[in-house]
């Protein structure tokens, strides 16, 4: 939460949870998750990123739980560093440039972690999945997608259970909450 307070917004109750995926892959599966989106100057505010007076303002900020190792190099996330706030191409107006998303391009980074760690980047960085090639150890991994009460971008699901909602504290029961700032008092 502090992280999510510090890039998203200080208030608790201006921060929604909007999305979560389980991303199950073995060495086996034949899929390739290369798929790189996002990066370049940004024009959906959701994928908004500011740094002013000291502090990011970031919109949707993703976290990925990794439940198993990853070994760096064998299938974790990759990312380019600072495409999030490059001044050029653009991932909306398809301007990104193709060249870059290839995988040996000398762009992309990724890491390593124990089991349990965290990973947290802005939505508006360039980055993708990648083939996991770590034989016995599958890529186990919870992605969760924040977002500023203000903004939402993924399709609202029905599938969030309300008997499980309401048995959260109401402190965690606003992450569920609607989009909107400001309550009409009228
Ligand atoms: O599975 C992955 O590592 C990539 C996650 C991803 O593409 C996303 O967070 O939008």
């Amino acid at each position: 939460m502090g992280i999510l307070q510090a890039v998203i917004d200080p208030k608790p109750e201006r921060i929604r949870l909007e999305s979560v995926f389980v991303s199950n892959r073995a060495a086996e599966d034949s899929s390739d998750p290369w798929r790189p989106h996002a990066g370049g100057t940004n024009l959906d505010p959701s994928n908004s990123y500011r740094f002013h007076n000291g502090r990011i303002y970031s919109g949707m900020t993703r976290i990925v739980w990794e439940l198993n190792e990853v070994v760096k190099g064998q299938g974790g996330t990759c990312l380019v560093p600072g495409s999030h706030k490059a001044n050029l191409g653009s991932a909306q107006l398809q301007t990104w440039p193709q060249a870059a998303d290839d995988p040996d391009s000398g762009v992309w980074e990724t890491y390593g972690c124990p089991p349990g760690s965290l990973v947290v980047f802005s939505e508006g960085l360039r980055h993708t999945g990648a083939k996991w090639i770590h034989q016995g150890n599958p890529r186990k991994a919870i992605l969760i997608a924040y977002n500023h009460v203000s903004v939402r971008f993924h399709e609202p699901k029905p599938c969030m259970n309300p008997v499980v909602i309401d048995g959260l504290s109401e402190e965690r029961q606003s992450f569920f909450r609607d989009v909107w700032v400001l309550a009409n008092k009228r």
